[in-house]
């Protein structure tokens, strides 16, 4: 029988929601084994990575005889068996945290990809569809997307001109923070004019974070750690 600790794995693709989970692992100092992968010419996932999560997406995590995939459940995790208390929110904040944790995938990423989804039909159409599609897919967008992600704008940049530095109202990021993180990165980098100024700086603290900073080292190419903000 080994008496090795189980070491964590993080599956990791490039320009990938795994990024988060890279930051709370530097974050939490932790050691963990990572295997990097390379999305496909059409964004997919690698075989290698299939193997791994049947869903076919990132990120993934192994540990022991443990398998997750879903980022939040792997925040929820990670923090649960090795956070030792860390990067948890103050009481105050414990309804923020549970709230900003679950509505980062459940209401707001689920409209970001909409509108990327938009914005690449036309481009991956034939030529001589393109300007057809794009007014239908441009005008789906205004119609459909973009009212509502103006209503999460507002609303997150409220929440941040109250809660202070930190979603959950505490000194440092929490689950609320980890899952978040991508989102708006994301958003500011597709579309910063869409943002207020809370929601900028909250995106240049985040980054600015030396565990940020070191994820980012390891994890290799990623495209949203520049917005233009
Ligand atoms: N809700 C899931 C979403 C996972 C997801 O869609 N990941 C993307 C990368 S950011 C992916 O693997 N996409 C590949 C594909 O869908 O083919 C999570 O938070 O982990």
């Amino acid at each position: 029988m080994s008496s090795e600790p189980s070491v964590l794995t993080v599956h990791h693709l490039d320009n990938s929601r795994s990024q988060r989970v890279l930051w709370l692992l530097e974050e939490l100092e932790l050691p963990y084994t990572l295997v990097k992968h390379r999305r496909r010419e059409d964004f997919s996932v690698p075989e290698e990575l299939r193997v791994v999560n049947p869903l076919r997406t990132a990120p993934v995590i192994t540990d022991g005889d443990i398998t997750l995939a879903e980022s939040g459940a792997i925040i929820e995790y990670i923090l649960g068996k090795y956070g030792s208390g860390k990067f948890l929110p103050p009481d105050s904040g414990k309804v923020d945290n549970l709230f900003y944790t679950h509505y980062a995938e459940g209401t707001l990423m689920p409209l970001l990809v909409n509108r990327f989804i938009f914005g690449l039909v036309p481009t991956k159409s034939p030529f001589i569809f393109r300007p057809l599609l794009w007014y239908i897919f441009s005008t789906l967008d205004n119609a459909v997307v973009n009212p509502r992600l103006k209503v999460q704008a507002e609303f997150i940049e409220e929440h941040l001109s109250k809660c202070g530095d930190w979603l959950a109202g505490g000194q440092g990021p929490t689950s609320a923070d980890f899952m978040m993180s991508f989102a708006l990165e994301v958003w500011a980098d597709g579309s910063p004019d869409m943002l207020g100024p809370k929601i900028k700086e909250y995106v240049k603290r985040v980054h600015a974070r030396p565990a940020y900073q070191r994820a980012l080292t390891k994890g290799g190419e990623y495209k949203y750690a520049k917005p233009a903000l």
